[in-house]
């Protein structure tokens, strides 16, 4: 298992997660073993020379990473990757039995931040994305921001070094589209930083 399960409270997490008078994230520390993460981040180095600088400018949102997406997800050659979403897809089930939520996480994007990059500045996720988000640090030690709005008013950090899952609220129902996280990365970032970022959108599998 590169997951360890013993490190996840899952029933804590699906509460909080959807309590709305919370934020909606929570970042769980040592998630992912040492040799894990290591054989993770050499599988999605591989990816990496595929992967596209991102707009400087993305709606109201600045950004300063390479990134490359799989949707659908499909089968990457590396076991190390295969192992992931495989997991990863049984633990986005195990947290949708206690959420009340199903589908299948049909997005995988991997994103490289340089040493030194300004990272991403606030923004909500895409309102097609649902349920829950996850980013599995694979290389970094930047805390994961969390804040009110697009100026970082009341913000406050998770650490978030390599082996944590950033696990984000998505909107399970309409009504719940207004509660998408404000969330950040910022620069400028002290190491090199290497996530893979699972997310489920209904309009992917149509
Ligand atoms: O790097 C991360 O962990 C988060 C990336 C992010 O905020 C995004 O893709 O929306």
């Amino acid at each position: 298992m590169y997951i360890n399960l013993d490190a996840l409270n899952l029933d804590e997490i699906a509460d909080e997660l959807y309590d709305f008078s919370t934020r909606g994230v929570v970042a769980v520390p040592n998630v992912i073993g040492e040799l894990p993460c290591s054989l993770l981040h050499y599988a999605t180095q591989q990816h990496q020379e595929k992967a596209k600088k991102a707009s400087e400018k993305h709606g109201k949102a600045t950004q300063d990473f390479e990134s490359i997406y799989y949707e659908p997800i499909g089968m990457p050659p590396e076991t190390a990757i295969r192992f992931i979403i495989k997991e990863y897809r049984e633990l986005y089930n195990s947290i949708g039995e206690r959420a009340g939520f199903s589908g299948e996480p049909n997005s995988l994007g991997m994103h490289f931040y340089p040493k030194g990059g300004s990272g991403i500045s606030p923004h909500q996720d895409y309102a097609r994305e649902k349920n829950l988000i996850a980013s599995i640090v694979l290389r970094g030690n930047t805390p994961f921001g969390v804040c009110d709005d697009h100026d970082k008013t009341n913000a406050t950090y998770f650490d978030a070094q390599a082996g944590s899952i950033v696990f984000m609220r998505a909107a399970r129902t309409i009504e719940e589209q207004s509660a998408r996280p404000f969330h950040f990365v910022e620069g400028p970032l002290e190491q090199d930083r290497c996530v893979l970022l699972f997310r489920y959108s209904p309009s992917r599998d149509a």
